[in-house]
């Protein structure tokens, strides 16, 4: 799994390729003009179906996954409904396999079973786990959590997961980490040639305090069953203060770094994802302002909070 890809520094990539939503807006016009609006490219090829079909097939796919269970912790209550399943489930970022998120669900396709998780770098205990192992040897709860894209759009689901902590408390962390990577699996198939010059795989980092925040889970589940490849199966990052970028999916290896790690986003447009992408209302995007969010599914506009509404948990770390 040794990466051998020339990282091209961002001036030699079109601007309009680090534009995810004209990218998307692009393809929504292309659409648009065949007919088929709203079905994304796999509905092109399998024919336009409607949206009931669509939500048919992924209802049954969502079926096959193995059941989840984990005590519900109730520390962490939504402010709002939870997004229904058949809304987050069909409405993803996952750029490994499409730039428009209406089609991930049918596009990401892998094999999530047997996955290895690496732990490595500036830890006492290296060591190398089955995602098996991580279900049974972690606490699983399940948390109720807000989730804000840096793209404006929010929803409000369960997920299944284990706090980050508890993983850090087995491998021991040396003094000197003040850092932690976490690397997405180097999907080399499904990429269309648009994206071949990104800097894969996907990698985000976080600071050591952030990364032992009571609030920081690594999921394996959400809706009561594992996650679907879509969501970023079989395990990833979730840090709800955080814009999503940050929620790093198919997690392959986890290292510690004395320095702060290069990411994904942050490597291809610095000016518009910085390394915290804390959410803030404050702050505008280049692009959009932050000032309000729209939730998945009933397109309900709501003020977007500092922290997204977490300050009481991680305010304290970014004070000075
Ligand atoms: N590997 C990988 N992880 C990723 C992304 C991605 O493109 N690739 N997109 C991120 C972005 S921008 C968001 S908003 C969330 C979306 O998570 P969801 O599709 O499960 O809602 O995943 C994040 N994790
Ligand atoms: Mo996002």
């Amino acid at each position: 799994m040794t990466v051998h890809i020339k990282i091209p520094p961002p001036w030699h990539i079109p601007e309009h390729q680090m534009t995810p939503e004209s990218l998307y807006w692009n393809r929504r016009q292309i659409l648009r003009t065949m007919g088929c609006t709203g079905l994304g490219i796999a509905g092109l090829l399998a024919g336009c179906r409607s949206s009931e079909e669509i939500e048919q097939q992924i209802k049954q796919r969502a079926r096959t996954l193995p059941r989840l269970q984990a005590p519900r912790n109730e520390a962490f209550t939504l402010d709002r409904p939870m997004t229904e399943e058949r809304v987050a489930s069909r409405y993803n970022n996952f750029y490994e396999f499409s730039s428009a998120k209406h089609d991930v669900w049918e596009l990401a396709k892998f094999q999530s079973e047997p996955w290895k998780v690496e732990i490595s770098g500036l830890v006492h205990r290296p060591q190398t786990l089955d995602i098996d192992d991580i279900r049974r040897l972690m606490p699983l709860e399940e948390r109720h959590y807000r989730f804000r894209c840096v793209e404006a759009w929010a929803m409000a689901v369960p997920w299944i997961g284990f706090p980050m902590r508890a993983l850090l408390d087995r491998v021991e962390p040396m003094d000197s980490a003040r850092f932690v990577r976490l690397t997405t699996l180097h999907f080399q198939e499904g990429k269309t040639s648009l994206f071949r010059q990104y800097p894969w795989p996907y990698t985000e980092g976080l600071s050591m305090a952030e990364a032992m925040n009571e609030l920081t889970l690594l999921a394996v589940g959400i809706y009561g069953h594992t996650l679907p490849p879509q969501h970023g199966a079989p395990l990833r990052l979730v840090t709800p203060w955080k814009y999503g970028f940050k929620s790093v999916k198919s997690i392959v290896r986890i290292e510690f770094t004395e320095t702060q790690p290069a990411t994904f986003w942050n490597t291809l447009a610095p000016h518009e994802y910085d390394f915290l992408a804390n959410v803030n209302p404050n702050v505008p995007h280049p692009r959009w302002s932050q000032a309000v969010e729209r939730m998945l599914g009933t397109d309900e506009r709501r003020a977007t909070l500092l922290y997204n509404g977490y300050g009481a948990y991680v305010a304290q770390l970014y004070q000075g």
